[in-house]
């Protein structure tokens, strides 16, 4: 059966390409999108992408997939630094997560070191660009070709 992911973009990051490019690359989310749908082809996996402002819809996605998908790449945006209810939801999804950030957050502001997402996931990309994503999807085809 094909392998699934969902792939969760959070808040402001559907502003991504309109403005601070020096921080996070000159990409639109939907260039990101569509790179990761064909790379997910390319490794045998579909990818299923949203991006919401809304921390609780992005609660709501995780009940949703649980069950359906094979895992979830995150980034959860200044959500990652605040809230407990994501790292709630992945904890009573049991879902595998991966947390991806375009930058590294951690050569940052002092409250972008703490993340409650890495709590919970099963590991964390950061400061490598779009790629962060890219590297996420072949870290759950390595994970999911060891589970057949
Ligand atoms: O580096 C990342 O991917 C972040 O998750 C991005 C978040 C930030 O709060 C995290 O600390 C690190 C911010 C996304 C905001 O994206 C914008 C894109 C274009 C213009 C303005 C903001």
């Amino acid at each position: 059966m094909a392998k699934s992911l969902l792939l969760l973009n959070g808040p402001n990051l559907n502003l991504l390409g309109t403005r601070q490019p020096e921080i996070y690359g000159h990409e639109t989310l939907a260039d990101i999108e569509k790179a990761c749908v064909e790379h997910g082809k390319r490794v045998g996996i579909d990818i299923t992408c949203k991006q919401s402002n809304s921390e609780g819809q992005l609660v709501t996605w995780f009940h949703e997939a649980r069950g359906k998908v094979d895992g979830v790449i995150i980034n959860a945006g200044a959500y990652t630094h605040t809230s407990v209810a994501i790292m709630d939801a992945i904890s009573s999804t049991e879902m595998p997560v991966a947390e991806v950030h375009l930058s590294n957050i951690h050569q940052r502001e002092e409250f972008r070191h703490l993340s409650y997402i890495s709590k919970v996931a099963i590991g964390m990309i950061c400061g490598f660009g779009s790629y962060g994503y890219h590297m996420a999807i072949d870290a759950f085809a390595d994970r999911l070709k060891s589970k057949e």
